[in-house]
């Protein structure tokens, strides 16, 4: 493989461990945990695995481990540093037992079904340290919901005497480690099932998951990205950009951008929701915007759009989960509908109030909401053009506007959509040092005989030598879900907290942002040089812990 010097510098980079990682380990044990709502549902569904305490890891004696053979899966989309991961897991379980060995599953949870594997050695580790992708192994959508798929799974891990398996993946992939855990440990199978928090979409935290990794690296490259636009747009004063972010149905992504950028505009989904606003409501703030920005001779801008806010905005919301219930039982009829005929043929399926906004949608974005759902049941909202959508609906309300009389100035948008541009980046320094300590906590969970886990390392903020590394049972995070028109047992998702101090924050200053033109230009993620520039959380994660 050809490398870049900046590769080949960045290969020899000693990600950082938590200090109580550094040598041998014992476990701390908490308080027995609930799940955060309907323990009775959830308790019934994992008699095996529910309930279960705390783990923090301590300094601790060294004791001789038998060599263990591991399984690795990298599910769903991509987020940098899922490379580091798995590095750290495989230094964490040679460490225990330089004969134990790390099997990676091919192109996601499809590869443990199918068999599909190969044994990951120091030779292909070392090629893939602190670099971004999940090209070590591929990455995959396939759901683990079905119990011919578990015992499939199992028939190749008793083949090559897997102990333990780790799931690295978003709330839905880490909902299925923790299912498989329970099935694993119901049939006495001998097999603990570890997952480690991943997305970009920072929407799988809690009290003691601070952040999933990958968020901030997305974020510090879009963000650069936005930087540059916002430079472009200030110096040719001509263009209003609408730039879509990532991030499913959370705002955690645009909000954190907005944090380092400071845009005329940022929308934030579950605000919309809160305040119950409409389509037209955002519209009509983003134009007036535009039009108070023209008063002042400024005809240009950026507006960050969340990927998810069209699910956010309460009517569509009540659309959307219409449509999903009626496709997941309707699905094949529905695919025998000619492309033609589908807007009709929805409209006449839904109930008045919904068919009635179905059909005011333009064209493109009702037939972007009847496209497949991914394999968990979710609209794929990053097919769906919002900041066009917006954009046109403001040129519309500007131009009835002017008719009015109202000066609104010149109105020309450019559109973005940043998501792929940053989920393969190099990881940040954060990253590098954040999913290596990840992945080595999972090796340690594992030697530790655990199972239905989630690797957990708390206190980011602070230097890594004080990171606090342990494991978090899966079920303390889930609640019941509906899914697919079902009553299912899924991870919260942590959407943005209007209460928080990140998006206070941003409320406290985003009415100067609007109309002053105050950017902020953060440029490339620098991996060499001042702490203060290479090692610094997301604004999101210090706001959090009041730094
Ligand atoms: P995960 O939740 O699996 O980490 O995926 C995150 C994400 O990047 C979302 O932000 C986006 O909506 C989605 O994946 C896009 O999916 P795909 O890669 O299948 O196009």
């Amino acid at each position: 493989m050809t490398k870049s010097a900046l590769q080949i510098a960045r290969a020899a980079y000693q990600p950082k461990l938590p200090k109580a990682l550094k040598g041998a380990v014992k476990v701390k044990e908490g308080e027995p945990t609930q799940s955060v709502a309907d323990q009775e549902a959830i308790k019934a569904l994992f008699p095996n695995t529910y309930g279960m305490p705390l783990i923090q890891f301590v300094e601790g004696e060294a004791v001789n481990m038998p060599a263990i053979n591991v399984g690795v899966i990298l599910s769903g989309g991509q987020a940098p540093g899922g490379h580091n991961v798995i590095s750290g897991l495989f230094d964490g379980i040679k460490t225990l037992n330089k004969d134990s060995k790390l099997y990676g599953f091919i192109l996601g949870p499809g590869g443990l079904v199918d068999h599909n594997y190969i044994e990951l050695t120091s030779d292909i580790i070392d090629e893939y340290r602190n670099t971004g992708g999940f090209d070590i192994i591929g990455s995959g959508r396939t759901k683990l919901e079905k119990e011919e798929q578990f015992d499939k799974g199992l028939e190749i891990i008793k083949e090559l005497d897997i102990k333990a398996l780790v799931i690295i993946g978003g709330d839905d992939s880490n909902t299925n480690a923790c299912v498989l855990a329970e099935y694993y440990a119901a049939k006495n199978c001998g097999v603990q099932v570890i997952g480690c928090p991943k997305t970009i979409d920072g929407d799988l935290k809690n009290e003691m998951i601070e952040t999933s990794f990958g968020f901030d690296t997305a974020c510090k490259t879009y963000s650069e990205v936005i930087g540059n636009i916002q430079r472009d747009c200030n110096s040719a004063r001509k263009y209003w950009h609408f730039i879509k972010l990532m991030g499913r149905s959370a705002s955690h992504i645009a909000l954190e951008c907005a944090l380092q950028v400071q845009p005329n505009v940022c929308i934030v989904s579950e605000e919309v929701e809160e305040k119950n606003m409409s389509l037209d409501d955002v519209v009509t703030y983003i134009a007036q915007v535009v039009a108070d920005r023209a008063a002042q001779g400024n005809n240009f801008g950026t507006v960050l759009i969340p990927e998810g806010l069209i699910e956010f905005i309460p009517a569509m919301k009540r659309l959307i989960a219409e449509l999903n219930d009626f496709l997941a039982a309707n699905a094949s009829e529905f695919a025998l509908i000619k492309k033609s005929h589908q807007r009709e043929y929805i409209i006449s399926k839904l109930s008045k109030e919904n068919s009635e906004i179905y059909a005011s949608l333009p064209e493109g974005v009702a037939r972007q909401l009847t496209l497949d759902r991914d394999p968990h049941g979710n609209v794929q909202v990053s097919l769906i053009e919002t900041e066009k959508l917006l954009s046109d609906m403001v040129a519309v309300k500007l131009a009835q506007w002017k008719e009015e009389g109202k000066y609104v100035g010149k109105f020309a948008a450019q559109h973005h959509f940043f998501g792929y541009e940053g989920r393969c980046a190099a990881p940040s320094n954060f990253d590098a040092d954040y999913c290596y300590s990840l992945g080595y906590t999972a090796s340690m969970l594992i030697a530790n005989g655990k199972t239905g886990y989630m690797s957990s390392v708390r206190n980011t903020t602070a230097p890594a030598e004080e990171w606090i590394a342990g494991g978090v049972p899966i079920t303390m995070m889930m609640n019941m879900e509906r899914r697919h028109g079902e009553m299912k047992p899924v991870i919260q998702k942590a959407l943005v907290k209007l209460d928080g101090a990140p998006f206070k924050a941003f409320a406290a200053q985003r009415e100067r942002w609007a109309i002053e033109t105050d950017y902020v230009y953060p440029g490339p993620i620098q991996y060499f040089g001042p702490t203060e520039v290479c090692d610094q959380a997301t604004k999101t994660l210090q706001l959090e812990q009041g730094r």
